[in-house]
Parts: C-alpha cells; structure tokens; sequence
C-alpha cells in the first residue's frame, strides 16, 4: 500500500492525522484477528468528503493503531487519555418538557453495543455474523414485561412484515457509501434484523454498523422514561452479552465518533419562529452542547422546521448527565420559541 494521497479540497481527519511517519509505523501491523490500516482507513480513501474516514474492524484496532485513532478521537471529541470516562447510566425523574406535544413530536436514546470475542462488522465473517446473530437473539428471547417481543430477521423476511416495518420506521436500510466502503454491507441482508417490543417503545438493530444498537423511542417528550427504559433493557441483555468496553475510552464502537458513551439522545421538535431566527437557535444549541441535524438524520435537509436535535458529546461524560444537559438545553429552546409568540 502507497501512503494515501488526499485532495486538497477534503478536511478528512485521516488526512491530516496520517503522516508519513505514522503511516510507516502502523502500514504493516495487524490485530489479533488481522485488522489492517488499509482496511481501516479504506472508507476515507474512497470517499474524500469523510469528515471522519476511519472505521475499528476490532476491540484492538483502537490500541493497534492508537498512533492515528488517538489525535482523531481528540480532536473530535475534545478528549485525551489522561481524562476520565466514568459511565453512569443510573434512572432519572425528570418533567416531561412538552406534555401537549407542541413542539416535540418524538423522543429516541439510542446506544451502540459490540460483543467481546467477535470482529466488529466492518470485519466479520458470514459464519462469525451467523453465531452472533443467534446469540443476540437468544439474549433478546429473554427479555421481559415491557421489554418483551419479536425478533425480524432480514433474511428470510415476510414482504407484508417488511412493510409494515418500513412504514413505522423500525428497520434499517444498507449503510451508505462511507459504510459500504468500510465492508460493514459485507454479505446484506444476511444476519441482519430488528427486534422490537411489543409496544415499540424498545428496538434492537442487530448487525448494522455495531452488533447491537440499542434504542428507545417514544412518540412523547418523556426523555427519562425513554431513557429509564433503556437502561433497564441494557441491564438486562448485560446478563447474557459481554459488551466490548475499555477502560479510557468507554465502549468501543466501529466508528470512533461512537466510542464512550456510545449515545445519541434526541428530540424531533418543531420550531417554526426559530427557523427563521437560525442565529438564536444555533447560539443555544452551542451553549448546551448540542448538535442540529435534518429531519430524516445524518447528512439530510430539515424538512417543514422539523429539527433532530441531539446530544455532540459522547465521550468524556456520563450517560445520566447527556440526558439532563439535552433536557436542559430543550427547555431553553422550547422557551425561546414561545418568547418569539408560538402560542
Ligand atoms: C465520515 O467520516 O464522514 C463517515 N465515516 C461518517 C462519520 C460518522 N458521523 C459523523 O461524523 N457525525
């Protein structure tokens, strides 16, 4: 492999990261389970536009190559070794912010998951895919009360099941171009599916860009019960998976923009004054460390002033204090929007 040549117009932090000297130093290591940098960083050679333009095939690719992900993870996240990560994923009691549903349409807490002892996707076998789909779905088997529900596997799947999923937005389509050329599409749909509960307020991904992302939704603005939720079902798959986690950086994800918390929590929430005050809107989100996306998630459009608005800062802060500063920044929001006379 040649050191890769970026063009100048691409910001992607392997560029500016990946210097010859690192390059040489990490060209020919391998993982345990024979990671490489070219693999790794294969997803922003083919897409110069990455902001990120790496993906882990491993637990270990994090150490194995720590001479690139290290200065990425820090710049990203703000983050360096010598700081803290403590999880803390305790029940919170916080007011609903929007009980009559004026502005915000939806709530979802989603975490990623992997497995100790597998490749993550980008890097897996069919057969290996295959034990762990069988895996998480026997955790998944022993669920229980509210948490209880039906496993859908991609393949083979029902046509009129696959609809009805695809029009309540309980499914996941093939990753993009950025995922696709990190090999996390490898052998799709095969051993890919959604588990929900039965009263579709928990969802499970299973084998998408990590082996588990783990979500909670509501059509409410009840964060901490979505959140209270979500917790209880980690707890509970925790007793029969092992989750990949290390002690700097948290729990470790195939994209490093996941590592730490691996959470997003956020809100649908429709703003139709602040969108046409973007400045004031985007001077409070700052403030409470949040971050704007389109309506329909990453890399899209706000659409009818829905906004998708979210937690930035994963790594380097508890669970239980995401959701509070998201609660928190919401309320000002919400505040801000009443103040320029949305009833
Ligand atoms: C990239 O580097 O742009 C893609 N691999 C996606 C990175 C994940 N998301 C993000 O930056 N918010």
């Amino acid at each position: 492999m040649n050191p890769p040549i970026f063009p100048e117009r691409s910001n992607c932090l392997v560029k500016k990261y990946l210097s010859l000297e690192i390059f040489n130093a990490l060209e020919h290591q391998k993982t345990d389970s024979r990671f490489t940098l070219a693999q790794a960083i294969n997803s922003g050679i083919k897409n110069w536009d990455s902001s990120i333009g790496i993906y882990a095939g491993d637990a270990q690719s994090y150490r194995t190559f720590s001479l690139l992900f290290d200065p990425i993870i820090c710049e990203y996240h703000g983050f360096s070794k010598d700081k803290n990560h403590k999880p803390d994923i305790s029940p919170l009691m916080l007011p609903s912010l929007d009980p009559e549903k004026k502005y915000i349409k939806s709530t979802r807490v989603r975490v990623a998951r992997n497995l100790e002892g597998f490749s993550f996707p980008c890097h897996i076998s069919l057969s290996q895919r295959r034990k762990l789909e069988k895996k998480i779905i026997s955790a998944l088997d022993r669920l229980k009360d509210d948490l209880k529900g039906k496993y859908y596997s991609f393949e083979p799947i029902d046509e009129k099941e696959l609809k009805q999923l695809k029009k309540e937005n309980l499914w996941f389509q093939k990753g993009d171009r950025f995922q696709d050329a990190a090999g996390i599409n490898s052998d799709f749909p095969k051993c890919r599916g959604v588990f929900h509960s039965f009263d579709k307020r928990f969802m499970v991904w299973v084998n998408e860009e990590d082996h588990l992302r783990v979500i909670g939704l509501e059509r409410t603005s009840d964060i901490s019960s979505v959140y209270n939720r979500l917790s209880r079902a980690l707890s509970a798959l925790n007793q029969s998976l092992a989750f990949s986690r290390d002690e700097t950086y948290g729990y470790l994800t195939s994209c490093p923009t996941n590592i730490g918390t691996s959470m997003r929590a956020g809100v649908h929430i429709q703003l139709e004054k602040l969108e046409q005050n973007k400045d004031l809107l985007h001077g409070i989100v700052k403030g409470y460390n949040l971050q704007i996306r389109g309506t329909g998630g990453e890399k899209t459009k706000v659409e009818n002033a829905m906004f998708d608005i979210s937690n930035r800062q994963r790594l380097g802060i508890s669970e239980s204090k995401i959701i509070q500063n998201l609660h928190a920044g919401l309320l000002a929001i919400i505040k801000a929007e009443k103040n320029l006379g949305t009833p």
